[in-house]
């Protein structure tokens, strides 16, 4: 079977997750695509630092235990900050789910191959102690995958085609976006 595209997986991811969770999302059109059509006070985007999305998830799940923590990561910023998930392995937040949207490329910029296919990302996230891995390539499974999530540090590997569209418009007031996450925060 085909690939979902990246609009699906967004589209399965912002509609399954709990409107409590929050949502660190990575830099480049997935950040973009979820501010155009998900825009929310749980929503942290990362657009300037490609990588951090989950460290920064990393350290808001330790710090606020009893919140869901939902990282959306790409391929190659997972692997700009490779490190990052040997640290979570290591932690292992109760409260982390790290979703990584593999279209095997660098997306936003020209699409240059990322070494993804070769990164087997799955295995790594299980062999560094996530507690719970999957592989997905379809809107269905990939559902199933984050319901399944209740405690622990989980890891989702979505695999996508590339492609899609571009001409989204970008998070700017990234004050605005941080105060009102720290009000919502505070309120659930
Ligand atoms: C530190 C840093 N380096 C480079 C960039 C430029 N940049 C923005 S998005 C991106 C590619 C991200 O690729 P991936 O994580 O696979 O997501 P995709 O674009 O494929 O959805 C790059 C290189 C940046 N924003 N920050
Ligand atoms: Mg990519």
């Amino acid at each position: 079977m085909a690939k979902m595209k990246r609009k699906e997986a967004i589209e399965t991811i912002m509609a399954t997750i709990s409107h409590e969770d929050a949502v660190i999302s990575t830099t480049g059109l997935i950040s973009r695509e979820i501010f155009e059509k998900f825009d929310s006070e749980r929503n942290i985007y990362v657009p300037g630092s490609m990588g951090l999305a989950s460290s920064i998830g990393l350290g808001l799940a330790i710090s606020c235990p009893s919140k869901r923590v939902i990282v959306v990561d790409g391929d190659s910023s997972l692997l700009m900050n490779l490190g990052s998930i040997v640290t979570i392995g290591n932690k292992q937040p109760t409260n982390l789910l790290h979703i990584v949207i593999d279209n095997g490329a660098y997306g936003s910029c020209s699409e240059e191959k990322s070494m993804s296919d070769s990164a087997h990302f799955d295995k790594l996230a299980l062999d560094v102690g996530y507690q719970f891995v999957r592989v997905v390539d379809g809107q269905e499974a990939l559902k199933h995958a984050i319901l399944e999530f209740s405690r622990g540090s989980e890891f989702i590997l979505a695999k996508i085609k590339l492609g899609g569209r571009r001409d989204f418009r970008r998070p700017l007031n990234l004050a605005n976006v941080k105060n009102r996450f720290m009000l919502f925060l505070r309120q659930t």
